[in-house]
């Protein structure tokens, strides 16, 4: 594995390249072009730009965080093929800006959803959370302005304000479109990019749906094993893998996480890491990286991880808002660094128990 972290870009992160190089063993990170909108191609010359600005701190892009995939594309209708088109073409400049690693994912309407991003621990630190009977109080079409509030000036992903102008009108257009209609759309354009990725080594990885259930009676695909296998084997080619994302499969508890890790074996392209603290089945915090704090066995998680034999990035997830620092929710610098340490030293011990034993 490589360990990283995410990065905004220069206009857009309150933590700065050169602190992210300070974090012990950590010289990629996974960043994105973030003023794109889904459906945009990316040109060469602004992949370039973007590289550059990365490298001038003597760290590398070790895949891209998102290349997302817009409403057409998703509900199968506008301009879908020509926005598959540019997905191709963006893909194509990446890879010839040698960049291997894409996530992307398939949500309909909003990316993640939590109910509240600033939830007070005993601590004092602050965390992203989500109770279910919040989620049932809020009237979608509202839930954007609800939120904004908490957002600490800063724009979060997949909750870009250009889309959420217009999200009754989005709610409308996912009317008609049930799990088997989502699933065809997907399978259609994962069809679609397959050959680009193999000619230039590209692995897909999709990020699963946060939290696994539905929302605000959406869709949701890609939330447990059985999904997840069905997805792999509609388009059986390496560079369709996922994102392992411990803190959105785990949300559910029926996910067995070291088992799905097994059961993914050579298809995760990209892991998250991070802890969920479990108050009910539907109402749950995130957690530091250390597993005593909350509900996750992390050392069997990356356990998992080791024994599969993943060698793709990693980064820590969601961190908590620590130390007084002002930052976007759950992408401060202070306690993604402390998740980046934690992690490294599972693996090293992971490894060189394996290695002893061996
Ligand atoms: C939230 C992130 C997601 C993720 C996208 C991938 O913090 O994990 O926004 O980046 O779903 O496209």
């Amino acid at each position: 594995m490589e360990m990283t972290l995410r990065w905004y870009g220069e206009a857009y992160d309150t933590v700065k390249l050169w602190q992210i190089r300070q974090i012990p063993g950590v010289r990629g990170v996974i960043t994105t072009l973030y003023n794109k909108q889904a459906g945009e191609l990316w040109t060469q010359e602004e992949i370039k730009a973007l590289k550059a600005s990365v490298e001038k701190e003597e760290m590398h892009i070790s895949g891209i965080e998102s290349v997302n995939v817009s409403d057409d594309i998703k509900v199968g209708d506008g301009n879908r093929d020509e926005h598959i088109e540019n997905y191709i073409k963006t893909l194509e400049n990446l890879g010839k800006e040698d960049i291997h690693m894409v996530c992307y994912n398939f949500m309909p309407v909003f990316d993640w959803t939590r109910s509240e991003l600033a939830r007070k621990r005993p601590d004092g630190s602050t965390v992203l959370a989500y109770t279910q009977e919040a989620i049932d109080a809020i009237n979608p079409e509202e839930m954007f302005s609800t939120i904004r509030g908490e957002m600490n000036g800063t724009v979060m992903p997949g909750w870009e304000p250009e889309r959420l102008a217009h999200v009754k009108e989005l709610f409308d257009r996912y009317s008609d479109v049930d799990e088997k209609k989502l699933f065809d759309n997907l399978v259609y354009f994962l069809k679609a990019i397959m050959p680009v990725c193999n000619k230039y080594d590209i692995k897909m990885a999709i990020h699963p749906d946060d939290p696994a259930w539905s929302v605000f009676g959406l869709p949701r695909i890609i939330n447990n094993e059985p999904n997840i296998l069905k997805m792999m084997k509609a388009v059986d080619d390496v560079h369709n893998g996922v994102t392992f994302c411990s803190g959105s499969y785990g949300t559910s508890l029926d996910n067995d996480l070291p088992h799905m890790i097994r059961a993914l074996e050579g298809r995760i392209h990209f892991a998250h890491v991070r802890n969920l603290k479990f108050i009910s089945p539907t109402n749950f915090e995130e957690a530091a990286h250390l597993s005593s704090d909350g509900s996750f066995d992390m050392y069997e998680i990356v356990r998992a991880l080791y024994e599969t034999g993943f060698s793709g990035p990693i980064r820590p997830d969601h961190g908590r808002m620590i130390w007084g620092e002002q930052a976007m929710p759950g992408y401060g610098l202070y306690d993604r660094a402390l998740g980046a340490a934690y992690i490294n030293g599972l693996w090293e011990a992971i490894e060189k128990n394996a290695k002893r034993n061996a």
